[in-house]
């Protein structure tokens, strides 16, 4: 059976991690993979989260399963956190999973099932496993421009042209906030303005909210989505848990599905449902657990909000650090745009050599379209990677 079988291409971003956990120089600097990090260094587990854990391992009294769509306080705790009550309840449906990439598929999924002629429409660039997932599952896709490398910020008139085409039926794929690959979000305008023309096209959004709370602030990164949510009949939101609570490996996720009344809400709840059945059944319990414990203890909550405040000012103090140092090694302002970018990511106007020169030369892992984690940086790297950086783009 397997004989002349060949793999699918590697993650690139996988592959850079992995190359750098094999790089064996000192001083070596990692801005690939997108993982939240400390001024030394380390990923911790965050504080609200071990407390979380602790009271579970005292009070939990079962490992029992749970429900295929996972635990109803699961869902309303989320729920509340990213749509803040501007959706009523009974027109929503929620879906655990395994993290928000899981989110992503089984979203994807649905559509698939209930339309499987929707061309999803894909920002460019976009999250490689975004592209991986629809081709996985067959699913037809379009992109529509998103970033002008030129300003380093959106292309608008790009975006409102490609997405002038879209049909009644599509899913227009938008990043939340912080977007991944760039760091150039839309604005307050460019999330009413989406919702107009999806309004007109009968189109549906699905907006993948990966950072929550990395950008502005809880409220402010919500808050795009949030309007959209208020203005359209339908949406879908993939959420996951992996950053913001610093969850990676457990693996917490959800769906939000918004429909147009309370019978589609309960149509969708049980194919969603089905489709975890069918896909491995029950959602994992520890992370959504201790999410849950968090968002619903007001001591705990205040305590995680405090740690994700910090995580946010130290990622933004980086970035602006990362424009002044790259200023000031260039002489001249053409990496300025970096400091108006949101999250850990921005993208470098760097060719692949490039990008393989830093490697080699100066020991500095980015991946291979130029994109670079911020958060990877710390107050004794910033100045080398940004002499290295000025060195090789100039
Ligand atoms: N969507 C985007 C844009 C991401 O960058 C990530 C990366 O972590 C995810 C979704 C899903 O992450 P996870 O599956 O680790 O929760
Ligand atoms: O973009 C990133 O770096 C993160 C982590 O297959 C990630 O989203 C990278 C690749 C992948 C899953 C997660």
């Amino acid at each position: 059976m397997f004989k002349d079988h060949r793999a699918p291409a590697p993650d690139p971003i996988l592959g850079v991690m992995q190359a750098f956990a094999e790089d064996m120089r000192d001083g070596k600097i990692d801005l690939g993979v997108g993982v939240y990090r400390t001024a030394d260094g380390r990923t911790p587990v965050m504080q609200a989260v071990k407390a979380a854990e602790r009271a579970l391992l005292e009070s939990q009294e079962t490992k029992g399963y749970v429900a295929l769509s996972g635990d109803p306080a699961f869902h309303a705790a989320m729920r509340d956190l990213v749509l803040g009550g501007v959706v009523p309840s009974d027109r929503v449906a929620a879906l655990a999973t395994p993290g928000g990439t899981g989110a992503v598929r089984q979203a994807f999924e649905l559509v698939r099932r209930v339309r499987p002629e929707a061309i999803v429409w894909t920002p460019s660039p976009t999250w490689p496993n975004h592209l991986a997932i629809l081709d996985g599952l067959g699913m037809k896709r379009r992109s529509y421009r998103h970033y002008d490398a030129e300003t380093g910020g959106l292309d608008r008139e790009g975006m409102r042209a490609d997405l002038a085409e879209v049909a009644a039926g599509d899913l227009v794929l938008l990043h939340g906030c912080c977007h991944n690959p760039t760091g150039a979000d839309l604005a307050p305008d460019d999330w009413r303005d989406i919702a107009l023309l999806l309004a007109e096209r009968g189109a549906v959004p699905m907006v993948d909210l990966a950072y929550l709370g990395f950008g502005d602030g809880l409220e402010q990164d919500a808050a795009g989505l949030r309007l959209m949510a208020g203005a359209l009949p339908e949406m879908l939101i993939a959420i996951s848990g992996s950053k913001n609570f610093g969850l990676y490996r457990e693996r917490v996720g959800l769906v939000l599905a918004l429909c147009d009344g309370p019978g589609a809400a309960a149509a969708v709840r049980g194919t969603l449902a089905w489709l975890n059945r069918q896909s491995y059944a029950f959602p994992p319990d520890h992370g959504a657990r201790v999410v849950t414990t968090i968002l619903t203890d007001p001591a705990l909550r205040a305590l995680w909000e405090e740690e994700l405040t910090g995580m946010r000012e130290r990622i933004d103090g980086m970035r602006r650090g990362l424009a002044d140092a790259l200023r000031e090694a260039s002489g001249s302002d053409r990496f300025g745009h970096l400091a108006g970018h949101r999250g850990m990511f921005s993208l470098l106007p760097a060719t692949p050599e490039q990008v393989e020169t830093l490697r080699r030369e100066h020991a500095l892992y980015m991946i291979g379209d130029g994109r670079i984690n911020v958060a990877g940086l710390t107050p004794e790297t910033l100045a080398p990677a940004a002499r290295a950086i000025a060195t090789v783009l100039r």
